[in-house]
């Protein structure tokens, strides 16, 4: 990164943006990460350097902080996940779609980098259920997958159009102890922690066998950190690389538990979102991803579990 470059985040207090403006602040400077959201800043976390409201939906405020500031590039964060998405379509699209494409047209305007997560929820029920590789049938059942395939083409085609230099992953689920996800298929694996250590138990609402591809927040951090840094010529995909670190079900997840807490019990209620986790992929080939910028992931389901169980424990005790 240049040395007058300056970040915008926007959505920094979901449950990316939470860790990746501490990391980026650390990696950068407090000054020169600008975080922003809906709400108002109530987390110590993101009261340590600039911090203001800002609505995606509102071209118009984020061209008003990029001239500002002198912002050089955008994190854009926020989205509707999946379960929220089934509930309110056209809210999704609207959020997620006209959102990405207002960061997008500032980013060509002011010559901006950019770095948005797109989802292993691109790929639908006849996409290749195991090792789903880069280059594959992606046809999404979900309004949020939907916005994820679409959003990769579009920054593909202001890539390819006008230059911008926008960048990409396909998470897994992401699991994390600083902040909660909302509205996803894949936060069982996160309740699931503060309920064991809160209750002894927890009641997940997909069925015990449903694996899918997973990702601890350390290695998400990371792999966007190492993306963003990668000379622009060795970046060959701009729609979203495929990344992965680990594939688990919930019954899986639960017996890595058991380890640390042998009273813990799981019971099992699935409901709508058994369907949407039914036609994901259960693992994610990354080869692409490794061969162009290095990516490899760090946890396993066991070093997950542990750091997890001691962060939660510790911030309990505090
Ligand atoms: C969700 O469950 O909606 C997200 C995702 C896999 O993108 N965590």
């Amino acid at each position: 990164m240049a040395k007058n470059e300056v970040i915008l985040i926007i959505g920094a207090k979901g449950q990316i943006g939470t860790e990746l403006t501490v990391a980026l602040r650390n990696k950068y400077g407090k000054d020169a990460v600008i975080a922003t959201d809906l709400l108002e800043p109530n987390s110590s976390l993101l009261k340590d350097g600039p911090y203001m409201m800002l609505n995606v939906m509102e071209k118009l405020a984020i061209e008003n902080i990029v001239t500002r500031y002198k912002v050089t590039t955008i994190y854009h964060l926020a989205a509707v996940l999946s379960a929220s998405g089934e509930k309110k379509p056209s809210h999704a699209w609207s959020i997620n779609m006209l959102g990405l494409m207002n960061v997008l047209d500032v980013a060509k305007i002011f010559g901006l980098k950019v770095f948005w997560p797109s989802s292993i929820a691109v790929f639908g029920p006849t996409s290749p259920k195991i090792l789903c590789p880069q280059h594959t049938v992606t046809e999404p059942t979900t309004v949020y997958g939907i916005t994820k395939f679409a959003g990769e083409q579009l920054c593909n085609y202001y890539h390819e159009q006008y230059g911008v230099d926008v960048r990409s992953l396909r998470y897994p689920g992401l699991i994390s102890y600083t902040a909660k996800p909302g509205g996803g298929t894949t936060d069982y694996a996160v309740d699931i922690f503060h309920q064991a250590l809160e209750k002894g138990n927890y009641t997940c609402f997909l069925k015990e066998e449903t694996t899918l591809p997973m990702m601890y927040m350390a290695d998400a951090v990371r792999a966007a950190l190492e993306l963003m840094e990668v000379p622009a010529d060795r970046v060959k995909i701009r729609t979203a690389y495929n990344i992965s670190a680990m594939s688990f079900s919930p019954k899986n997840l639960a017996a890595a538990i058991n380890k640390h807490l042998p009273d813990f019990i799981m019971h099992y209620k699935p409901d709508e979102r058994q369907k949407i986790a039914d036609s994901w992929p259960r693992s994610i080939e990354f080869i692409t991803a490794t061969s162009d910028w290095g990516w490899q992931p760090q946890y396993d389901l066991h070093e997950m579990v542990a750091d997890m169980l001691k962060h939660i424990s510790k911030n309990a005790a505090c």
